[in-house]
C-alpha cells in the first residue's frame, strides 16, 4: 500500500540534493542563528515560525549576495550585450525554495534546520507569493528570467513594484531599495518648438524608485537582476505649499502621486484600464530606459573616455524584448530620448529603435488588443503622439511604395485608426518599431501572419517568427516534485530532452509501479490539503480531473462543467453504472469586474454541493473548487494531477502554460488542438494524448455557415438534461432564474462554441474514464509523456530567443564561486 513518506524519508530523498557537508551544515546553524538575533531580534523564547522563516531567508540571502555582486561587476568588466526583460507582471510565486534549490545549498539548510529542532516545510509556508502578474504571461516572464539566468545572459527583468495587497505587510527578504538611484518620469504638459527643436515643458514629475531582486542561475553562480520600479512623489516637502498654508493638500496630492505604482490590474487577456494604466505603463517604460542607457553609456569598453556618446553600436550592446504591448510605450520613448535629448536626426533615432526592439504577441483576443484613444495620449504624453504620428507617416510612405495606389492598404497597415474615436494601436506600433515580431506557439504564430497582422506579414515576411513557450524544470518539476525528479538521473535538470531517456524503462515493471507511487504519494498530499482548506474528503484513488487557470470564458470551464453534470445524471439513472469514480477540481481567478466568469465559479460552487452532498453518489463523483489559486498552490496541484483539462475553443489560447506544467509532471491530457496542446500531441504522439473538437479550420466553416448552438441542444438528450438543470433550478434551488444568464450564454450566443464540440469533448471523457481502470496501462503513458515533455523547457525556448532575436551566445559555463577568486 502507499502512505504518505514521513518527513524522515524526505530528508533522506538526498539523491537530487546531495549530501551535506557537516561544516556547511555547522556554518549555517551559526548564520541562522546570528540572523534571529543581531536582524530579526530576538531569541528562541520568544520567536515564533515566522521570525524563523525571516532567519531563513535572510541566511539563504547571504549565499546569494556574494554571486550576486560578482555577476553585475563580471557584467560591467566584459561589458557583454544586455538583454532587458520588458514587462507589466512577473508572477514570481515565492524565493526561498527556490533560491536553495537554484544554488544547490538545500540539503544542508535542511539538515541545519533539522537539528535546530525547526521543520522546513512548515516555514517555508509562510512565505507570501509575489503575485505581481495575473496568469500566463506573468509566469512566463519569471520562468523566462530563472532561464536567462541558467543560461549566463546578461540579462535584467525590468517591472513595476506593486504595494497593494498585502504581499509587502512583514517585509520582503529578497528586495534591495536603492532609493539612490532614483528617476524621475515626466507627464501631461504641453510641447513647444524652439530653433526647430521641440520641448516637453511645464510636465508633472513622479520619481522611480528602484526595488532589486536577485535571480539565481541554477548551480552556475550566476545572479542576475530583477529591477522593479515604486512611484514616489518629489520632494516630500514642498516649501511653496507649507507657506501658502495648504499643507495638507500638498502632501495628499503626494500620496495620490504614489498611486501608480499602487496595484495590479487585475484583467488577463483583457484591456480594461484607462488612464492609470496608460501612466502605469509609461512610468515602466521611461524610468527603465534611462536606466539602460545610463548603463550604456557608462559601461567599461576599453576607451579612456569614461562616458560612451555614440549611439551607433547601441543596438550592439541592448535588446528589448516587448512582453506584448504594454511596455510598447518604449519605442516613442527612446525616439523621444535620442532625438530630443541626444539631438540625433529622426532617421538615424529610428534605425537603432528598430534594430533595438522586438516584440512578443500573446493573444488573438480582439477584447485584449491595446488601442489607446488619441485624445487619452494627448492629455497624459503630447511629445510622444506627435512621434508616433511622425513614426505613421514614414511608416505610410514604405506602404506606398510597396503598394503604389493602394488605400485600402493605406487603412489597414495605419498605426493610426481613423474609424470610430481615433485610436493608436499598440500591437501595430509595435511591428513598426521591431526587429522581429514572435507568436508564442507554432498555431499562434501561423494564425498572427494568415489572420491578426496579415497586412503587416505581407509587408514584411521576414519579421514574423514563432517561439513556442516554455516552463521552468527547477520550480516545476525539481522543487514541486522531488519525488519523482528523483526517479530520474539528474542531466534533466538543464537538459530537458535527456527525459527522453526514460522510454527504455516504459516496460520495466518496476520502473512503472515506482512512477505510480510517487503520483499516488503526490495526490494523497494534496488530498490532506483540500480536507484542511475546504474541508472536503476525497479518496486519493479516484482520478483528479483538474482544469486551473484563469476563469475566462474562452477557456470554457463551463464545458468542463456540462460533462460533470453528465456524469452525475449517468451514476443518478443508473447507480450500478461501473463508472470511473473521479475527483474533478476547477481553480483559477476571475478579473473583479467580470460579472459572467463569476457567475461560472457560483456555479461550480453549487453543482459541487448538490453533487458532494448526495448520498446516491458517494465516491463515484466529487467537486473542488480550488480557491486562491496562484503559483505556490499550482507547485502543490501539478504532482498530483491525473488528467489536465486544457479545453479551450481552437484558435483562442495562444499557448498556455499549464498543459506543459502538468505533461512534466506526469498527467495525461484531454485537450483541444490549440495553443501548445498541438506540439505537445506531436511531441507525444497522437495516441498518448486525448485529442478532441473541432479544428481551427472547422471552427471558422462553422461560423462561416452560421452556427445555431441550439440545434445540439435538442439533438443531444444528455446535453439538452443537462442544460435544463442548469435552467430549471437544480443547482439554485433558493433562486431559480439564478443561472438563466449562463443558460443564454449557451443557447443564445455560444460564442466559444461549447455545445458544438460537446459531444466529442464527452466521447472523449469516456475514453479517458476507460483507460484509467488500466492502471500498468495508464501509468505507461504517463510516462511517455513525462519523457516527451522536453521541449517545453524555457531553457529551449530562451535559447531559441537568444540565438534567433537577440543574437547572443548562451554560456554552460560557470562563473567563479565567491570562494574561488576573480572571474
Ligand atoms: P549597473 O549594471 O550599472 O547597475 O552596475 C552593476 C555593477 O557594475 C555595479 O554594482 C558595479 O559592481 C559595477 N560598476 C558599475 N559602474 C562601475 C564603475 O564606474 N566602476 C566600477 N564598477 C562599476
Ligand atoms: O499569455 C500566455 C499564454 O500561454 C496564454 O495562452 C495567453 O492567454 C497569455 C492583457 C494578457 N495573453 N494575453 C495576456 C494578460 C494581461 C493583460 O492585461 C493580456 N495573457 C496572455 C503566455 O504566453
Amino acid at each position: 500500500g502507499t502512505r504518505i513518506p514521513s518527513d524522515k524519508d524526505r530528508r533522506r530523498q538526498i539523491s537530487i540534493r546531495g549530501i551535506p557537508l557537516l561544516e556547511n551544515v555547522a556554518a549555517v546553524k551559526k548564520t541562522f542563528n546570528r540572523h534571529l538575533h543581531f536582524t530579526i531580534v530576538k531569541d528562541r523564547n520568544v520567536a515564533t515560525n515566522r521570525d524563523y522563516f525571516y532567519s531563513l531567508a535572510y541566511t539563504v540571502r547571504d549565499h546569494l549576495v556574494g554571486r550576486w555582486i560578482r555577476t553585475q561587476q563580471y557584467y560591467y568588466e566584459k561589458d557583454p550585450k544586455r538583454i532587458y526583460y520588458l514587462s507589466m507582471e512577473y508572477y514570481m510565486g515565492r524565493s526561498l525554495s527556490n533560491t536553495m534549490t537554484n544554488l544547490g545549498i538545500e540539503s544542508e539548510i535542511d539538515e541545519a534546520l533539522y537539528e535546530l529542532g525547526l521543520d522546513i516545510e512548515d516555514l517555508e509556508e509562510l512565505e507570501e507569493d509575489a503575485g505581481l502578474g495575473n496568469g500566463g504571461l506573468g509566469r512566463l516572464a519569471a520562468c523566462f528570467l530563472d532561464s536567462m539566468a541558467t543560461l549566463g545572459l546578461a540579462s535584467y527583468g525590468y517591472g513595476l513594484r506593486y504595494d497593494y495587497d498585502d504581499w509587502l505587510r512583514y517585509g520582503n527578504p529578497w528586495e534591495i531599495a536603492r532609493p539612490e538611484y532614483i528617476i524621475p518620469v515626466n507627464f501631461y504638459g504641453h510641447v513647444i518648438e524652439e530653433n526647430d527643436k521641440k520641448r516637453w515643458l511645464d510636465t508633472h514629475v513622479i520619481y522611480a524608485v528602484p526595488y532589486d531582486s536577485p535571480i539565481a542561475g541554477f548551480n552556475n553562480n550566476v545572479v542576475n537582476t530583477l529591477r522593479l520600479w515604486s512611484a514616489r512623489a518629489p520632494g516630500k516637502f514642498n516649501f511653496q505649499f507649507f507657506n501658502d498654508g495648504d499643507y495638507i493638500n500638498s502632501v495628499a496630492e503626494q500620496s495620490l502621486a504614489e498611486n501608480i505604482t499602487r496595484v495590479l490590474y487585475p484583467n488577463d487577456n483583457f484591456q480594461g484600464g484607462k488612464e492609470l494604466r496608460l501612466k502605469q505603463e509609461y512610468f515602466l517604460v521611461a524610468a527603465t530606459l534611462q536606466d539602460i542607457i545610463r548603463r550604456f553609456k557608462h559601461s567599461k569598453f576599453g576607451a579612456k573616455d569614461p562616458t560612451r556618446n555614440d549611439f551607433s553600436s547601441f543596438p550592439d550592446k541592448a535588446a528589448i524584448q516587448l512582453n506584448d504591448t504594454h511596455p510598447a510605450l518604449a519605442i516613442p520613448e527612446l525616439m523621444r530620448l535620442l532625438v530630443d535629448i541626444e539631438q540625433m536626426s529622426f532617421d538615424e533615432a529610428w534605425e537603432i529603435t528598430c534594430r533595438t526592439f522586438a516584440y512578443t504577441n500573446h493573444t488573438l483576443m480582439p477584447e485584449a488588443l491595446e488601442r489607446w484613444p488619441v485624445g487619452l495620449l494627448e492629455h497624459v504624453l503630447p511629445r510622444h503622439l506627435q512621434i508616433i504620428y511622425q513614426i505613421n507617416y514614414y511608416h505610410l510612405q514604405d506602404v506606398k511604395r510597396q503598394f503604389p495606389n493602394d488605400s485600402d492598404k493605406l487603412r489597414l497597415l495605419s498605426i493610426v485608426e481613423e474609424t470610430g474615436e481615433k485610436r493608436i494601436n499598440m500591437g501595430y506600433l509595435s511591428i513598426v518599431g521591431s526587429h522581429t515580431v514572435n507568436g508564442v506557439a507554432k498555431i499562434h504564430s501561423d494564425l498572427l501572419k494568415s489572420q491578426l497582422f496579415k497586412s503587416f506579414y505581407e509587408m514584411c515576411p521576414e519579421k514574423f517568427q514563432n517561439k513556442t513557450n516554455g516552463i521552468t524544470p527547477r520550480r516545476w518539476l525539481v522543487l514541486s516534485n522531488p519525488n519523482l525528479a528523483d526517479k530520474i538521473t539528474e542531466g534533466f535538470i538543464t537538459e530537458l530532452e535527456e527525459l527522453q531517456g526514460l522510454k527504455k524503462f516504459l516496460n520495466d515493471e518496476s520502473f512503472v509501479r515506482d512512477i505510480h507511487r510517487v503520483k499516488q504519494e503526490n495526490k494523497m498530499q494534496l488530498a490532506g490539503i483540500i480536507k484542511n482548506e475546504y474541508g472536503i474528503k476525497v479518496n486519493p484513488s479516484s482520478m483528479f480531473d483538474i482544469q486551473v487557470k484563469r476563469m475566462h470564458e474562452y477557456k470554457r470551464q463551463l464545458l468542463n462543467i456540462l460533462h460533470i453534470i453528465t456524469l452525475y445524471n449517468r451514476i443518478k439513472n443508473n447507480s450500478n453504472s461501473q463508472i470511473t469514480p473521479r475527483v474533478v477540481m476547477i481553480g483559477g481567478k476571475a478579473a473583479p469586474g467580470y460579472k459572467i466568469a463569476k457567475k461560472i465559479i457560483k456555479l461550480i460552487n453549487n453543482v459541487a454541493k448538490v453533487i458532494n452532498n448526495d448520498t446516491d453518489i458517494g465516491d463515484r463523483l466529487k467537486v473542488v473548487f480550488l480557491e486562491n489559486y496562484r503559483v505556490s498552490l499550482a507547485e502543490k496541484i501539478m504532482p498530483a494531477c491525473d488528467l489536465s483539462e486544457q479545453i479551450s475553443l481552437a484558435g483562442m489560447e495562444a499557448s498556455g502554460t499549464g498543459n506543459m506544467k502538468f505533461m512534466l509532471n506526469g498527467a495525461l491530457t484531454i485537450g483541444t488542438l490549440d495553443g501548445a496542446n498541438v506540439e505537445m500531441a506531436e511531441e507525444v504522439g497522437k495516441e498518448n494524448i486525448f485529442i478532441f473538437g473541432m479544428t481551427v479550420e472547422e471552427v471558422a466553416e462553422l461560423r462561416e455557415k452560421g452556427y445555431n448552438s441550439r440545434k445540439y441542444y435538442e439533438n443531444n438528450q444528455e446535453l439538452k438534461a443537462v442544460i435544463d438543470q442548469i435552467q430549471n433550478g437544480t443547482f439554485s434551488p433558493e433562486q431559480h432564474d439564478l443561472f438563466h444568464d449562463i443558460v443564454s450564454s449557451l443557447l443564445d450566443d455560444d460564442h466559444y462554441m461549447l455545445l458544438a464540440d460537446y459531444e466529442s469533448y464527452i466521447k472523449t471523457q469516456d475514453a479517458v474514464g476507460e483507460l484509467f481502470k488500466y492502471q500498468a496501462q495508464w501509468t505507461q503513458k504517463c510516462i511517455l509523456n513525462i519523457a516527451s515533455s522536453g521541449k517545453f523547457s524555457s531553457d529551449r525556448t530562451i535559447a531559441e530567443y537568444a540565438r534567433d532575436i537577440w543574437n547572443v551566445q548562451p554560456s554552460k559555463e560557470k562563473l567563479p564561486a565567491p570562494s574561488e577568486g576573480r572571474p
